[in-house]
């Protein structure tokens, strides 16, 4: 095989910083390092030892002293590629960085594609598909459970799970296989009862993690929460309120909002994608007609609705139209200015299988269980890092779904009696979709759209 390219880039975000890394990796690293690093005394530094920091300054090829800098060199394999890397601290700035960059460039190194670094981590087996995913997700992890959710597969959590299931799929594919191989022995080494029993208890665990990927969605991803209501009735206000700002205008005129306004909350620790809608009407005016089409869009998207009422007013037409249009979703009513003398009853909405609450939007009451029945709907009654393995990613689920299927075909299968060349071939299908989580024999173009999602530098 062709020796690896060395690549280099600049770990750090774009723009002025206390400090900037330029990280390299590949063969080449060390002797970069030794051409592009001398000692503050001048000299150039021949022998790096593995994981020491060196002090020193980076030259480029012309000798010119770019910039003053800390030096890590970290020997293969124990790197985070497992090739040799080192790493240059140096002032962060745009014009540091990258001037340090062309000196690494000049010595050989090429520039590294968005996740090349990880990528090679994982091409060495320092980690497997489901931590290299990881990575990513710790970075843009915005709130503390999909950090929590990250770190946890990253640390290895979903990879210990599904070895487990592997372990136990690879002792059943072994005795399929004796029992193939010499049926006349009648080798009962173990009973079909047991294998059975076995089969069953995989199938129960995937069934268990995949029940899990609803809430690990939600925590890596948040919750897309639309707010719908007649016009007037406070939704720009209860978005204000929600975020403790000023984001939408709120205006006594009905019509005010006519596009969408989207935003996050953090409910402790759980990331909600709260959108404000112009108000459901039929109207004439064809900018609120565009609106009110914006809205239903929006609607339909949402995966939770805060339908808005205005409690002080008479239910109109139009509150009809919207108890109508949001009946079967997922919705939690919303009682509106609370702070005015009520005009009707929870019972007027007929809806007494939702959860519906009184707010005050303007006084800023009845905030706090509204938040707790966001959270409640959004993750249920668990606690942040409850569950020893999570599901958070839609490749995960539904490759687990498959192996769950195949699975519960084998034991089937078993227990009918069918041939067990069928029962392995089940077996050997749910091996090979365990494997595709781990990334074990994942096609190229698979990697690529996910390591395409990383940053440069990473
Ligand atoms: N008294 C009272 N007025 C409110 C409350 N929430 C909103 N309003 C008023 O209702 C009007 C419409 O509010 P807005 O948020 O723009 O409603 P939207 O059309 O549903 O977005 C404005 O004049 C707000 O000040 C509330 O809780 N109490
Ligand atoms: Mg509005």
């Amino acid at each position: 095989m062709d020796q690896p390219e060395t690549i280099a880039a600049v770990a750090t975000p774009v723009g002025t910083g206390g400090i900037g890394v330029v990280r390299v990796s590949g063969p080449a690293a060390l002797t970069i390092a030794q051409r592009v690093f001398i000692h503050p005394g001048g000299q150039s530094c021949t022998a790096l030892q593995s994981h020491r920091v060196y002090y020193g300054f980076v030259v480029d090829g012309a000798g010119e002293r770019v910039d003053e800098a800390l030096l890590c060199y970290m020997r293969q394999p124990r790197s985070y590629t497992c090739e040799d890397v080192i790493e240059v601290s140096c002032h962060g700035g745009m014009f540091t960085t990258q001037r340090v960059l062309e000196a690494v460039l000049a010595q050989g190194a090429r520039i590294a594609e968005p996740g090349e670094f990880t990528k090679r981590a994982f091409l060495h087996g320092r980690l497997d598909l489901t931590q290299a995913e990881a990575v990513i997700d710790v970075i843009n992890a915005r709130t503390l459970a999909s950090h929590r959710a990250a770190v946890q597969q990253l640390d290895g959590a979903l990879s210990r799970y599904l070895r487990t299931l592997r372990e136990t799929l690879l002792q059943v594919s072994m005795y399929l296989e004796a029992g193939i191989d010499f049926p006349e022995e009648d080798l009962e080494l173990v009973p079909t009862s047991t294998l059975v029993e076995q089969l069953e208890t995989v199938a129960e665990q995937c069934r268990q993690a995949l029940a899990t990927f609803a809430r690990g969605r939600v925590m890596r991803d948040g919750l897309a929460t639309a707010i719908i209501g007649r016009p007037n009735v406070g939704k720009s206000s209860l978005l204000n309120a929600l975020l403790g700002r000023d984001r939408a205008i709120v205006s006594p005129h009905p019509g005010t909002t006519r596009d969408t306004i989207e935003d996050a909350l953090d409910i402790d620790g759980i990331l909600v994608r709260i959108i404000d809608t112009a108000g459901l009407r039929v109207s004439t005016d064809a900018i609120e007609q565009e609106g009110v089409r914006r809205a239903r869009e929006a609607m339909a998207r949402a995966e939770l609705l805060l339908v808005v009422f205005d409690g002080s007013t008479a239910l109109t037409a139009d509150d009809h139209l919207v108890l109508a249009e949001t009946a079967g979703k997922p919705c939690v009513l919303v009682r509106n200015k609370g702070d005015l003398p009520a005009a009707w009853t929870q019972g007027d909405l007929a809806r007494p299988d939702i959860p519906c609450l009184e707010v005050s939007a303007l006084a800023g009451t009845g905030f706090e269980a509204l938040e707790c029945t966001l959270r409640q709907q959004a993750v249920g009654q668990v606690s942040l890092g409850q569950d020893a393995v999570l599901l958070t990613q839609e490749r995960h689920r539904r490759s687990l779904d498959l192996a769950w299927r195949d699975v519960q075909a084998a034991a089937q299968g078993l227990r009918q009696g069918t041939p067990l060349e069928f029962v392995a071939f089940d077996v050997t299908d749910a091996l090979q979709h365990i494997a595709d989580i781990l990334g074990e024999s994942c096609a190229g173009e698979v990697l690529e759209r996910i390591f395409s999602r990383f940053c440069i530098g990473k």
